[in-house]
């Protein structure tokens, strides 16, 4: 990691300590752990490298060294309206994303329900967020994020198609000031999370919309569907054959376009 240019990026955002590795197993797994510490608000642990990035369901998230950004925010939520939203923490990082690359890049990236981010249909960022909890008290949250910055940043065999920003940008990104961006966007989106703002801004950005889709659960039939939007909790709308709505919730499943 080039320390002293991340610590001087890191001067233009509210970013209230970091740790820095040029390898780490996952940076959720540091940050679960500094979290439980005691770790501030807006703590951040960042990594040239993961050797066990975490994907979600114990799925795998690949980072290279020297070609992504993978990070990992502490969030303590103190608000009512953040407490209130706990289920949209995912999706408010994919619209951080999403408006960073807008506002950085002059990129248009949309959100596939929940949270990855797209880039023409591929994918160039995936989420993981996880909440620590001692009993009924929320201890905090940790905002995973992975963004796939140069050739070379991608697995083999991602599920998903996958794409990486500099084939977008058609120049060098610096992966320093758009981690920035996404962490200043993230900090002014928290404020309005669940609000009319928020839900219309997700809304926008939001992929497949009007298109056959299909969704996956573990061990269920999949369920086919048009999908028409979300509604004011962050689930999924589907309109199925016979016109009727059908809510799907953030849970173990998996949203494919039928395209
Ligand atoms: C995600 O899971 O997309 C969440 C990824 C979160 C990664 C960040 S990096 C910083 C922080 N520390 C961590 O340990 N994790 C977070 P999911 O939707 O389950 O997608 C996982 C699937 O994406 C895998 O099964 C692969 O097929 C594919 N994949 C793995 N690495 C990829 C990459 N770099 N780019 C695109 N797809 C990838």
């Amino acid at each position: 990691m080039e320390r002293e240019l991340l610590q001087q990026t890191l001067l233009t955002t509210p970013v209230s300590d970091f740790r820095a590795f040029d390898e780490i197993g996952s940076t959720n797994d540091e940050a679960l752990n500094w979290l439980e510490a005691g770790a501030e608000d807006l703590s951040l642990v960042i990594a040239d490298s993961q050797t066990k990035g975490r994907g979600r369901f114990a799925r795998k998230w690949v980072t290279l060294p020297g070609t992504s950004l993978a990070f990992s925010i502490i969030l303590k939520p103190t608000k009512d309206i953040e407490n209130e939203n706990i289920s949209l923490y995912a999706p408010l990082c994919g619209l951080a994303v999403q408006s960073a690359l807008h506002r950085q890049l002059g990129l248009d990236a949309q959100i596939k329900w929940p949270n990855d981010v797209l880039l023409n249909r591929e994918k160039c960022c995936g989420i993981l967020v996880e909440a620590s909890w001692t009993g009924e008290r929320l201890n905090g949250i940790v905002a995973g994020i992975g963004i796939n910055i140069r050739q070379g940043s991608l697995p083999p065999d991602a599920l998903f198609p996958a794409t990486w920003i500099e084939k977008h940008t058609g120049g060098d990104v610096n992966r320093y000031h758009l981690l920035a961006a996404v962490i200043n966007e993230l900090v002014e989106w928290r404020a309005k999370l669940g609000s009319p703002d928020f839900f219309s801004a997700w809304r926008k950005v939001l992929a497949f919309q009007g298109e056959p889709v299909r969704i996956e659960q573990d061990g269920q039939p999949p369920i086919l569907g048009t999908e028409t939007g979300i509604d004011s909790n962050g689930n999924l709308l589907l309109r199925d054959s016979t016109g009727a709505t059908i809510t799907i919730e953030v849970g173990d499943v998996h949203l494919r376009s039928i395209h």
